[in-house]
């Protein structure tokens, strides 16, 4: 059986868990930290979670587990047929990492974990995690997911990486980047909704 290493508070480890049961793959949850030990560099050579054990080995990055999923289990689809269909979601996916996730991340530790605040990260996620909540509004839909008609990847990558960057720029700037996008809000309720969402939440509780 495919084994998921990692934390639930890691939003990353949950990407991947809904990729799970959305499709209805049978997963064990493996409690693992992030570190470097010699043990855990083998499974993810960055010493990130999560990490996803199969029988032929280990593949870490959120997103080639997302793509080894979808290609194992095609059904449900999470990445449509149509090329340019698949490519857009693809694009958001990688946008809501890119340019919001990662805009926020270096803020993490102060706002969730009490490390010392840094004022010229607050001022760098300040400046680029609105510009990263402002351009998804170009290539979102919300219609009635994120890409459109059909839920897909997008909407569980976007899920996932969203609030928690919202959560750092309002704590560290005083920035509500939900604000960006007004539509967001009804998007959010619906994905929170789904089962798989809301077992993540049960499991993170
Ligand atoms: N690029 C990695 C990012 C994963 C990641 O940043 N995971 C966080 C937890 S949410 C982590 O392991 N942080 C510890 C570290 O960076 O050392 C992926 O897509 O899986």
């Amino acid at each position: 059986m495919l084994k998921l290493h990692g934390i639930q508070m890691s939003n990353y480890y949950t990407i991947a868990k809904m990729i799970l049961l959305e499709k209805g793959i049978d997963f064990e949850e493996v409690n693992q930290m992030p570190g470097r030990d010699e043990a855990w560099l083998t499974r993810s050579p960055m010493g990130k979670v999560p990490a996803l054990e199969t029988a032929d080995g280990p593949i870490a990055e959120t997103m080639a587990i997302a793509e080894y999923l979808e290609e194992l289990q095609p059904e449900p689809r999470l990445l449509p047929t149509d090329a340019f269909a698949r490519a857009k979601a693809r694009q958001i996916a990688y946008h809501t990492i890119y340019y919001i996730d990662l805009a926020a991340r270096p803020g993490l530790n102060s706002a969730a974990f009490g490390a010392p605040e840094d004022e010229a990260v607050n001022k760098t996620i300040a400046k680029l995690a609105p510009r990263g909540m402002k351009a998804l509004g170009s290539i979102a839909r919300f219609a009635p997911w994120i890409g459109g008609d059909t839920f897909t990847l997008a909407d569980i990558v976007a899920a996932n990486t969203i609030p928690l960057a919202t959560m750092v720029a309002q704590k560290l700037c005083d920035i509500d980047l939900m604000a960006e996008l007004p539509a967001i809000g009804d998007w959010m309720a619906r994905v929170n909704d789904r089962d798989s969402m809301k077992q993540i939440n049960a499991d993170r509780a």
